[in-house]
């Protein structure tokens, strides 16, 4: 591994457990989270920008080391649909110890305004930094979206297409529902569904696209043996919003999804992948000549945007049922990389060690 950290940026709809993604993305030496966008999803737009503000501010980021840019309030195509029976009406219901919205803190996260559109000056931004990235001979970013894919799919749109080939190295999404149930809809997961036009562009461009579906988040299960864990190392301003977070979470997947035994925590995968890629590596022997896959495997995927009962759900040619019609990603060849598999043991530990770290940057930022 190099020991320059690798670049990224985070899209997210800001939610429960993208505040675990996030919380990983800002606290992992490996990484360097170059900015956050925020996007309508688990809740309304203005309320997902707010509680962006407020995880960075309360996981001790300044808003010069990370922007966050406000993004799209709506999907592409349809009415904003939002999760409050998962994610409470602000999208983090329940979540305690987070600093208040006029605080001097998460107000410094709010200040950048631009005179056009949001979305606009988002894509602007990106655009901006691929290109100085790239003119500086940089390595690639990834793009990590955690929320509904509407700004990374009107990025795709409005980038000149070279830029983004030279400048993304790869797309990795929570989304999707790979050969199981849907959540939001028998057919589809939430992300998806709520902007599948969205998801389809991304999962159609050009670029390498790594899936967290809801088939290998539903592998991530937060259990009470691990929440005991968290909560018997004592109590901490980032862990209380972590222990509160998750245990609102834990209550609403018991009551509305039927998780007994705790909750999914689905975004955090993206930046776990980001981390440490061998995590989703099939068993060992796993391919028919009895050698090893080191990676998870890519596939031809179609997300579906036709309405009726199926809309937005991702269909996984797992056996190549459908032809390949070329070696690239984009739509027609194997356009997508599947996390399937998940060595659930060693995912735990990279979240209990962010957790320290952002402890001890949020207390150096007190004492400082
Ligand atoms: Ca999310």
């Amino acid at each position: 591994m190099s020991s320059t950290p690798h670049a990224i940026w985070l899209d997210a709809d800001p939610g429960h457990d993208d505040a675990l993604a996030l919380l990983l993305a800002l606290h992992s030496p490996a990484l360097r989270l170059l900015g956050v966008s925020s996007v309508s999803g688990n809740a309304a737009g203005l309320s997902t920008w707010h509680n962006a503000a407020k995880l960075l501010a309360a996981f001790g980021a300044s808003a010069e080391q990370v922007p966050l840019l406000r993004g799209c309030d709506v999907p592409l195509m349809r009415t904003p649909k939002a999760a409050p029976s998962i994610h409470g009406e602000d999208g983090l219901g329940g979540v305690k110890g987070l600093p208040e919205l006029s605080s001097p803190s998460v107000q410094s996260h709010l200040k950048r305004t631009s005179d056009g559109p949001a979305p606009l000056a988002l894509v602007s931004h990106l655009t901006s930094l691929l290109r100085t990235r790239v003119e500086a001979g940089e390595e690639p970013l990834s793009i990590v979206a955690t929320g509904p894919m509407t700004n990374i799919a009107l990025l795709l749109r409005m980038a000149p297409s070279e830029l983004l080939l030279k400048g993304v190295k790869q797309i990795v999404l929570m989304g999707g529902n790979p050969g199981v149930s849907g959540n939001i809809s028998p057919a589809a997961e939430f992300n998806f569904l709520v902007d599948p036009e969205a998801a389809r562009i991304v999962c159609d461009s050009p670029l390498p696209v790594i899936m967290a579906g809801l088939n290998v988040t539903h592998q991530a299960i937060w259990t009470r043996p691990l929440h005991a864990q968290l909560l018997s190392l004592g109590a901490s301003p980032v862990r209380d919003v972590v222990s509160s977070a998750m245990e609102f979470f834990a209550a609403a997947y018991a009551s509305q999804m039927g998780f007994a035994s705790g909750p999914p925590v689905h975004d955090f995968l993206c930046v776990a992948y980001l981390l440490d890629a061998s995590l989703f590596a099939p068993p060992t022997p796993s391919a028919a000549n009895g050698q090893a896959d080191e990676e998870a495997k890519r596939y031809r995927v179609e997300v579906q945007t036709s309405e009726g009962h199926n809309l937005g759900a991702t269909v996984v040619a797992f056996h190549d049922q459908w032809p390949i019609e070329h070696e690239g990603w984009a739509a027609g060849g194997r356009n997508v990389r599947v996390l399937e598999h998940l060595d659930t043991e060693r995912l735990w530990p990279l979240l209990f060690a962010a957790i320290e770290r952002a402890e001890a940057r949020v207390a150096s930022n007190v004492s400082s």
